[in-house]
């Protein structure tokens, strides 16, 4: 099974809307994490994603905001981009749906299925809004479920019950635009007939290789295939995408599921020319001997990854005039959900961690050990941030960090800063000796069959050894009653950093190349391959580096200001929240001094998507510096000379390297955002509270 290449892919992101933490755990996250343990490994990989930029997720937005759909996937495209590689995610490329290379791998795929005659093409009714004078695909209607009849269903997919929805059927349906009633009108449009990929779907399901699938896609898949699989709509009545590439069809592009997993290949052909080898995609797409494709997606993109693409591939495949032959998935590894503090994280309410929010506050690495550790793998699992926190500072800081820390300062001091020599091995180095021998298999052999909590669970397992070993050896009293066995004990704690150093690089990379720089050892991961045998790695009188904390505590009041916001955008987002609020006594209010505040200075914070720097005058209580969360929806130089109400007695925190002395109030509503103010009938001074 052990196929030479490996073909990696992320899910890619719609253009129209920041990442969240649910996002990541679910189909980015573990795709870097088994893409980098195959680099270690030496295995040829690449990793390829890039952003989805057709679709009517992206026209409403455009809609919505009153600007042309392509400006909102050039500013998304940029966000989601660098929100990723601040979080470490590896793509070898990143690309794009709205590009030219794309467009046209899409409509050859279109036209090699076409021209076997095999998409069926139909006039049927589809729903049309007389007032918006168009038909309204997918999003653009919302009413109630067919199937579960939960209210608020999108034309496309139920989110409740996860059916794809058929608009006709939909109860009470409503136009997304304008709010009435929409009719419905004859329209062309082409299939693709899965009912006749049905045979070939299931004879692939039953090969042995379908063993090493997850449990969750293989009973999806089974559940599509025995209801049997009907024919799908393949284009749209859209002035945005790929355009239906056969004539007479203007306004009709190709449907998004239709175009995006073609994205991968595009994406892959686009990484080739910038390499400067344009035919390399090849090497990786249509080398169905030696290439593994595996996608990593969550689990509402199961049906198009597990059945409706491999029936595109196939249908491609069966042309005789098709230049090449396509690799097919060798997994589909689905995670389900995670959610947030027990609620579902919804981008259209706002209740959500956003990664590049995160990563204003707090490392990406202690994100991503948790989120390994915690990821739902084959149920939902809950993201909750004291237990984050708790997470970092027990196992990251208290125990890995602190093996690390413990190691590594005793050699500098007492032995100059080299790994000493290593003696004749007692019972507890051989154990130590042996578990050295285990680790990199033992984690990597869990990320090689997708189990990424194990993985996490194997690597603190090792650590909490390392940490008992060194109590156990108590080498600062062995230092002084017997200095060989100690010089030897300090040795195997050496390696087993650097043990921990490898096998923490596909999880925690930044750590791992901080951990290098400290071992003084090579900080490109190409130097540190898998399986090498990490009892000897670093030989006797090598010099380590400067020594440093790797994991540092969370504190508090980060986890506070996180929740806050949260909180800010749980009560202004959902109403279930409102309603289920928790009461206070007038006492507790008290406890919050909220002053008048006027504006003497303001400027963006340089690097921080959200940040406005504020110089206050409090008046009696003095001058204050306050980063507020308010870029974007206001200019600094209008802030000037204005007054606005800030809860004062709260204990400084830093924030992007500033330490904020307050909390600017604002009220939030979606996406907007309006500070609070004083009545302008009246001329309140500075400092004046607020009761
Ligand atoms: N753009 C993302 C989503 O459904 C969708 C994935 C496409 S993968 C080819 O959330
Ligand atoms: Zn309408």
């Amino acid at each position: 099974m052990d196929k030479r290449k490996v073909l990696v892919t992320s899910a890619l992101p719609y253009a129209n809307g920041p990442i969240h933490l649910g996002h990541l755990a679910g189909a980015y996250l573990p795709a870097d994490i088994f893409a980098r343990y195959c680099r270690l490994l030496g295995r040829d990989v690449i990793y390829i994603c890039g952003t989805d930029e057709h679709g009517v997720p992206i026209t409403l937005t455009a809609d919505r905001e009153g600007v042309s759909p392509q400006e909102v996937v050039d500013r998304w495209f940029v966000h989601i981009r660098d929100s990723f590689a601040g979080a470490g995610i590896s793509f070898d490329h990143f690309s794009r749906t709205s590009l030219p290379v794309h467009h046209r791998t899409s409509q050859d795929f279109f036209l090699k299925i076409h021209e076997q005659g095999l998409l069926v093409k139909k006039t049927e009714r589809q729903l049309y809004c007389a007032r918006c004078a168009r038909f309204l695909p997918d999003r653009y209607v919302e009413g109630t479920c067919h199937n579960c009849r939960t209210e608020g269903a999108k034309g496309d997919q139920c989110e409740s019950c996860g059916k794809p929805i058929d608009p006709l059927l939909l109860i009470d349906p409503l136009c997304k635009l304008c709010g009435s009633v929409p009719e419905a009108r004859e329209t062309e449009h082409w299939y693709m007939p899965l009912d006749r990929f049905q045979p070939w779907l299931e004879e692939w399901f039953s090969r042995p290789d379908k063993q090493g699938w997850k449990e969750n896609v293989l009973s999806f898949c089974r559940g599509y295939l025995a209801e049997g699989l009907k024919e799908r709509a393949v284009t749209r009545d859209l002035d945005w995408g790929v355009p239906v590439p056969l004539s007479g069809t203007a306004g009709k592009v190709l449907y998004v599921w239709f175009d995006a997993p073609i994205g991968y290949i595009s994406s892959t052909k686009e990484w080739a020319e910038q390499q400067g080898a344009p035919e390399r995609w090849k090497d990786y797409w249509c080398d169905t001997e030696n290439t593994r494709l595996v996608h990593f997606i969550g689990k509402d993109n199961i049906f198009f990854h597990a059945l409706m693409f491999p029936a595109m591939l196939k249908a491609y495949n069966d042309n005789p005039s098709a230049e090449v032959q396509w690799v097919l998935p060798d997994n589909v590894p689905a995670n389900e959900y995670l959610n947030l503090e027990g609620l579902k994280f919804s981008t259209s309410r706002n209740f959500a961690v956003w990664l590049a929010d995160y990563l204003e506050r707090f490392e990406p690495d202690p994100l991503r050990y948790y989120l390994c550790s915690n990821m739902p793998e084959t149920r939902d699992t809950d993201f909750n941030l004291k237990e984050f926190q708790a997470h970092n500072n027990n196992e990251l800081a208290d125990t890995v960090g602190n093996f690390i820390n413990r190691t590594l300062t005793f050699v500098e001091r007492y032995f100059d800063g080299r790994v000493p020599e290593r003696g004749v091995p007692d019972d507890l180095d051989r154990e130590m000796l042996e578990r050295l021998a285990a680790a990199g298999p033992a984690v990597g052999g869990c990320i090689d069959t997708f189990r990424f909590r194990a993985a996490a669970d194997t690597f603190g397992e090792f650590a909490r050894f390392c940490n008992k070993y060194f109590n156990d050896k108590a080498p600062w009293q062995s230092r002084k009653d017997d200095p060989a066995a100690c010089a030897s004990t300090l040795n195997l704690c050496v390696q087993a950093c650097y043990a921990l150093s490898v096998a923490m690089w596909p999880v925690m990379p930044f750590s791992a190349e901080k951990l290098w720089a400290q071992l003084g050892v090579p900080e490109d991961w190409r130097s540190h391959p898998w399986d090498q045998d990490f009892s000897a790695a670093l030989p006797a009188g090598h010099s380590l580096g400067k020594v440093e904390v790797l994991f540092p505590k969370v504190e508090d009041s980060l986890i506070e200001a996180q929740s806050a916001s949260l909180g800010k955008s749980r009560a202004g987002g959902t109403r279930r929240e409102e309603t289920q609020m928790e009461t206070i006594d007038i006492g507790q209010f008290g406890k919050v001094d909220i002053r008048v505040a006027l504006v003497r200075a303001a400027e963006e914070v340089p690097r921080s998507r959200s940040l406005i720097r504020l110089e206050l005058d409090l008046g009696e209580l003095g001058s204050r510096t306050v980063a507020a969360g308010i870029k974007g929806h206001y200019e600094p130089a209008e802030l000037v000379g204005r007054k606005v109400l800030v809860a004062a007695n709260l204990e400084p925190r830093k924030v992007m390297g500033i330490e904020s002395q307050g909390m600017v109030l604002a009220a939030v509503h979606g996406e907007s955002l309006s500070l609070c103010t004083l009545d302008s009938k009246f001329d309140l001074p500075p400092g004046t509270r607020i009761s």
